[in-house]
């Protein structure tokens, strides 16, 4: 088949027409199945983010969602329940945003100790445009009543063994927000299939975990929605917890807002570079409801002394700004470069991350290391030996990789009753775990994957 330039072509699937994405580039894999890709630190140079580098984080495999069957329902407390199509939709006055989208998990893979999940770096997040309807409309126009307390977006995907169907709520005040949108429209092109063809929600300001994909129902709750992914995952402290501390969900609250962040883009950690020679240290940085950054500050001296940097003229109410600072180093040694963002709201970044259960809302001041040196010479490092494995269990196939692979274990170096607690709640979304091999399976994943492996 050949492609067109377009992100969104159209395939005949007996005859329905049916939509399919152009390839992902340079991504850091997460795990291939379901589909979690991360982007690279490089995509940290541009304003907006292509979808080619756009991060995917899939809790199930994408559905296919045929357009000519397609419809959105608006239920619950409304007077006028609402059943629509594309084309309802598209006849609405359609609004445009530049917004921020990322993971709440983004930045896990740093935390220490470290916490179950994918280990996100850095790139669990993109500054997209989003086009489509003011879901406030939408409500109104389903003449939404006094009683509505939350509102519920679900999917076309379909849940893995007994997980439940992933579905999330908003306040009332979040879904009347006029940033609050239903986009049928990234980056100027039909939404990807991947990121949520045909409609998804743009939850500005708030973590991914909102911005419920292949959108086929809203309803209008009257009370708290109690499903798995509100009540138990997407849970933070809402405080700073020591290290390590399990926190019932019940004690926490839904993570909703992003936190002021940047991120440095180049130079890279370990970056050598020549005395004398200008370097360039550059990066994004953005905010949630507290309102757009307003400033970046970079420190060279590892927090001693801080300049500001200079912001790029691209703004947006919730997209990313980029930043940069000019640095010729004056002296040989190794530099610890830093970069704070502080928003409207007053907030800055930490110098040091609070720990919670799940990692979620990672936003500590970033820091490189950077060694100027007087001559580069080409200085290769010694190759770590290979660490010794414990070979897979009986078992373990069947139990552990019916649905992933093994891709999102070996990326998770945690102790003995963190993998225990994962083999439960596996267990307990259908992994079929038989009795005789959960202690060799356990053994297996504490011998090859415990917190003493990490970073070998
Ligand atoms: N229906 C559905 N919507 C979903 C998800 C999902 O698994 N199913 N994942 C959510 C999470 S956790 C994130 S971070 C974002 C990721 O969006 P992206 O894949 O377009 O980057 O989608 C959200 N919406
Ligand atoms: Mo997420």
């Amino acid at each position: 088949m050949k492609l067109s330039r377009r992100e969104f072509f159209l395939v005949s699937a007996g005859g329905a027409l049916m939509a399919a994405d152009r390839p992902k580039r340079d991504m850091l894999v997460r795990s291939v199945r379901p589909e979690d890709l991360e982007m690279p630190l490089s995509g940290f140079t541009e304003y907006i983010t292509p979808i080619e580098r756009f991060f995917v984080r899939t809790h199930v495999y994408v559905p296919a969602v045929n357009l000519s069957e397609w419809r959105l329902k608006v239920e619950g407390e409304v007077s006028t329940p609402l059943t629509l199509t594309m084309e309802d939709l598209k006849a609405l006055p359609s609004v445009e945003l530049v917004c921020v989208l990322e993971c709440a998990g983004n930045g896990r893979g740093l935390y220490q100790p470290q916490v179950p999940g994918l280990q996100w770096t850095n790139g669990g997040v993109g500054n997209g445009r989003w086009r489509g309807v003011r879901l406030a409309e939408l409500l109104k126009k389903a003449g939404i009543k006094d009683s509505a307390k939350e509102i519920l977006f679900n999917g076309a995907d379909q849940p893995i063994g007994r997980m439940q169907d992933f579905e999330r709520t908003i306040t009332v005040k979040k879904a009347l927000d006029p940033n609050t949108i239903l986009a049928y429209e990234m980056n100027g092109e039909p939404l990807p299939v991947k990121h949520g063809f045909p409609l998804r929600l743009v939850a500005s300001g708030w973590a991914g975990d909102s911005w419920v994909k292949w959108l086929t129902s809203i309803r209008v709750l009257d009370k708290e929605f109690d499903g798995f992914w509100m009540k138990n995952a997407y849970r933070h402290p809402g405080k700073a917890v020591a290290p390590g501390t399990a926190v019932p969900p019940e004690q926490m609250q839904p993570v909703t807002s992003l936190r002021v962040k940047s991120v440095i883009a180049s130079p890279g950690d370990g970056a050598r570079t020549a005395l004398g020679k200008p370097v360039t240290i550059r990066g994004v940085a953005w905010s949630g409801d507290a309102g757009p950054v307003t400033a970046v500050d970079v420190s060279v001296d590892g927090g001693r002394t801080w300049r500001p940097a200079r912001l790029g003229r691209d703004q947006s109410q919730f997209g990313w700004r980029q930043w940069e600072l000019a640095w010729t180093p004056q002296r040989d040694g190794y530099y610890n470069v830093m970069a704070r963002a502080r928003d409207t709201a007053g907030d800055t970044q930490p110098f040091a991350q609070e720990w919670n259960p799940s990692g979620y809302g990672w936003n500590v001041t970033p820091r490189v290391g950077v060694e100027v040196v007087n001559e580069l010479s080409a200085a290769t490092q010694p190759a770590a030996p290979p660490p010794a494995q414990m070979a897979q269990p009986p078992g373990f196939k069947n139990a552990c990789l019916v649905c992933h692979e093994d891709d999102v274990i070996r990326q998770q170096f945690l102790t003995r009753a963190q993998w225990d607690r994962e083999i439960n709640k596996m267990v307990s979304w259908g992994s079929e775990v038989k009795p005789e091999d959960r202690e060799g399976i356990l053994n297996f994943l504490v011998t090859n994957f415990g917190p003493h492996l990490r970073g070998r």
